[in-house]
């Protein structure tokens, strides 16, 4: 008890001690008028100049993530005695003040307007209420199945995009980061978290701030927006050069108890389709001109934990099933999908379309699994238009740990089973 009563003492009494520290005085623990301690002596700071970028490096020295936009410049009074800085020119990203550059460690006359500069800093709670709306930049657009950019922030106080743009740094950037990010912009769940600058390195506009909001983003996956996860550097610039973070959303939404199996085969990795859906086993009914294509069949056998899709007979070689059957009027998968169920699908059971001539149960011919990087899967580079360039085995490898053993059933991964996954690789 000794010991750490004296480490406490020691510990305190070092960080009081440093050179370009600075506190708040004058107000409450959160805001008030700027001193920094030069030379063993403390100092207020000229308000000339001063501005949101410096209260903001202030802000993050004391330990607070953000400041309050509407009221930073809180009125700091007149002057101290000394006044050690003027002048100060931070551009936001820096993590103390003495890292801004200013006009000097003096004691200065500040004439003009003989005020302090001050802070008004904002606490973690507050913070995590205040909105920030999602941009995703230079992608695809929006489609039926899915949307996708560059991650990229605007503050609704800002006045629109205009002024600042916070992006997100892709270190430690994952599924179930770009799941908050994806839910948080009104879709359902991420399919891909970018990376690499992914969508390219933003161009801001002219007059336009653009900074980073985080870095190591470590989200849980039942946050709602990405300011309520943990992460690292907050509104510092600790990125390097092309890492801005992206995601690919899923736009269709997943039933919560799909599952997926496949039944009649002679081995585990081959069957007819069977999937879960409200309840009821049932089956997929592809009319004579319906065919799967390699990315459905991929989609299965991946989700499934069996690799990729060899073939998709269409000759009912694995039987029918007796459960109801689906007669999809349309099933895309886009083949970087993690569930099937991300595929469009509308579900309207038709018992008749097996009768029809030339019809048969969806089936397919999986490769078995293959041991994959698991944790490289969201490296893979997505080509622009529904492709991929990831080689086969990183592509795979997202669901081998569910293909221990051999059940070929797979709930759909749903942002929980994605986080603790992602915890998992953690
Ligand atoms: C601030 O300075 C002005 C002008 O010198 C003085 O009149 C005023 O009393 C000071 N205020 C405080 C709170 O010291
Ligand atoms: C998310 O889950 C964690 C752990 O179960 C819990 O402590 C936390 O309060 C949850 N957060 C939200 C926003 O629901
Ligand atoms: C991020 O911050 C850490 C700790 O301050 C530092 O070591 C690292 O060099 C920074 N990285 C970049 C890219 O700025
Ligand atoms: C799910 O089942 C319930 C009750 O059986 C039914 O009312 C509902 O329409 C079903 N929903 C779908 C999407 O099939
Ligand atoms: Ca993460």
């Amino acid at each position: 008890m000794l010991g750490v009563t004296v480490f406490c003492v020691f510990l305190l009494g070092t960080a009081t001690a440093l050179d370009g520290d600075v506190r708040l005085s004058g107000g409450s623990s959160q805001n008030g008028r700027v001193e920094v301690l030069h030379g063993g002596r403390w100092g207020s700071i000229c308000l000339d100049g001063w501005d949101f970028n410096d209260a903001l490096v202030v802000c993050k020295q004391l330990g607070f993530p953000w400041l309050n936009r509407d009221d930073w410049n809180y009125d700091g009074g007149n002057l101290t005695e000394l006044v050690w800085l003027s002048n100060v020119q931070c551009k936001g990203s820096e993590t103390r003040l003495d890292e801004c550059a200013n006009d000097g460690w003096t004691d200065h006359q500040c004439a003009e307007t003989r005020r302090a500069a001050a802070v008004a800093c904002m606490d973690q709670e507050e913070f995590k209420g205040q909105h920030f709306f999602v941009i995703l930049g230079d992608g695809n657009g929006p489609s039926l199945l899915e949307n996708d950019g560059r991650v990229m922030l605007g503050y609704y106080k800002d006045l629109g995009i205009g002024t600042r743009i916070y992006l997100v740094c892709d270190q430690g950037w994952d599924l179930a980061d770009a799941n908050v990010i994806c839910r948080q912009d009104g879709h359902y769940s991420a399919k891909r978290a970018l990376t690499d600058s992914y969508f390219g390195n933003y161009r801001p506009l002219r007059s336009q701030e653009v900074a980073y909001l985080a870095t190591d983003f470590a989200c849980i996956g039942n946050e709602s927006k990405l300011i309520e996860c943990p992460a690292n550097f907050w509104f510092q610039d600790n990125c390097t050069a092309n890492h801005q973070a992206g995601v690919l959303c899923n736009r269709i939404k997943e039933p919560e108890d799909f599952q997926l199996r496949l039944l009649g085969g002679s081995n585990a990795n081959e069957g007819r389709v069977e999937f879960h859906v409200n309840g009821t086993w049932g089956s997929l009914c592809l009319k004579k001109d319906y065919t799967f294509f390699d990315e459905e069949s991929d989609v299965i056998c991946r989700q499934l934990g069996l690799g990729y899709g060899l073939e998709a007979p269409q000759d009912d070689r694995f039987g029918r099933g007796s459960g109801p059957v689906v007669f999809p009027t349309y099933v895309v998968c886009s083949g970087s999908e993690s569930s099937f169920a991300q595929c469009y699908m509308p579900d309207e059971p038709d018992q008749e379309c097996l009768n029809l001539e030339g019809s048969s149960e969806a089936s397919v011919i999986c490769s078995g699994p293959i041991p994959g990087d698991e944790a490289t899967l969201d490296q893979c580079n997505l080509g622009r238009w529904f492709g991929n360039d990831c080689t086969q085995s990183t592509l795979l490898g997202l669901t081998c740990s569910a293909s221990a053993g051999n059940v070929v059933t797979a709930a759909v991964p749903s942002i929980l089973v994605f986080a603790s996954l992602a915890v998992f690789l953690h």
